[in-house]
């Protein structure tokens, strides 16, 4: 048995904690009931009553959640130095703020506009950052660079990968609009370290994945 336990959801936030391990060849164990979202929840609930939310990890006698903060843990004591821009380099605020943007704006605008849309179609984009206005500020960055932590592929690719493959699977934005986006994804796809985590974490591939929405707010300039 490792040290490092994930409790995992397929093809939901623990997906990075298990690609993360894929590219540092760390050894884990994947705690879930395969094609069964209620029965890995309660899992998650007996490890962890009060805040059962997916990823969890068992560290060692630590029980930790929030996936950014979970991969700084893990880096820190288990992999120091790799897969991330060190203090001193030129990369190093962009990295930081694409590993907290990920959850912070980009997570929280992109269910917002799922919910809110789900229950009304919207007929024109909102003056608020929504949807497509994240999507954009992150294809706007791989125009000038070839990983959102900068030069290298790094942990801030983790953390960006899941919202945008939400924002196209739900049909929160045209995909079309968005090439180095769909570039960045290909190159990620044709990691080997992904396509492991997704074959241990993923054995069946999606498992009750929400329904994409009918409609997104028609694309343009915002107001
Ligand atoms: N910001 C958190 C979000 C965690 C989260 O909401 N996870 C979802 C799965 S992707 C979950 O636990 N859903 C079950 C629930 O909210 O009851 C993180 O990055 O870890």
């Amino acid at each position: 048995m490792s040290s490092i336990t994930i409790f995992h959801l397929e093809g939901r936030r623990s997906d990075r904690i298990v690609w993360l391990m894929e590219e540092l060849g760390l050894p884990y164990d994947l705690e879930f009931k395969r094609g069964d979202l209620m029965g890995s929840m309660a899992l998650v609930r007996a490890l962890n009553p009060v805040a059962p939310v997916v990823p969890t990890v068992r560290d060692g006698e630590d029980i930790l959640t929030e996936s950014g903060a979970i991969i700084e843990v893990l880096l820190a004591r288990h992999a120091p130095g790799k897969l991330e821009p060190a203090v001193t380099s030129p990369d190093y605020p962009a990295h930081r703020m694409w590993m907290h943007y990920a959850e912070g704006t980009m997570c929280a605008r992109l269910f917002s506009d799922y919910r809110a849309w789900r229950v009304t179609p919207p007929t024109a984009r909102s003056p608020l950052v929504d949807s497509e206005a994240v999507v954009q500020f992150a294809e706007d960055f791989l125009a000038a660079h070839p990983w959102f932590g900068g030069a290298e592929f790094s942990t801030a690719d983790i953390m960006m990968k899941f919202p945008l493959d939400v924002a196209t699977r739900l049909n929160l934005v045209d995909e079309t609009l968005f090439p180095r986006v769909a570039e960045w994804k290909a190159k990620i796809e044709a990691r080997a370290a992904f396509q492991r985590a997704l074959a241990r974490a993923r054995p069946d591939g999606m498992v009750g994945a929400l329904p994409a929405l009918a409609q997104h707010a028609p694309s343009g300039p915002r107001g």
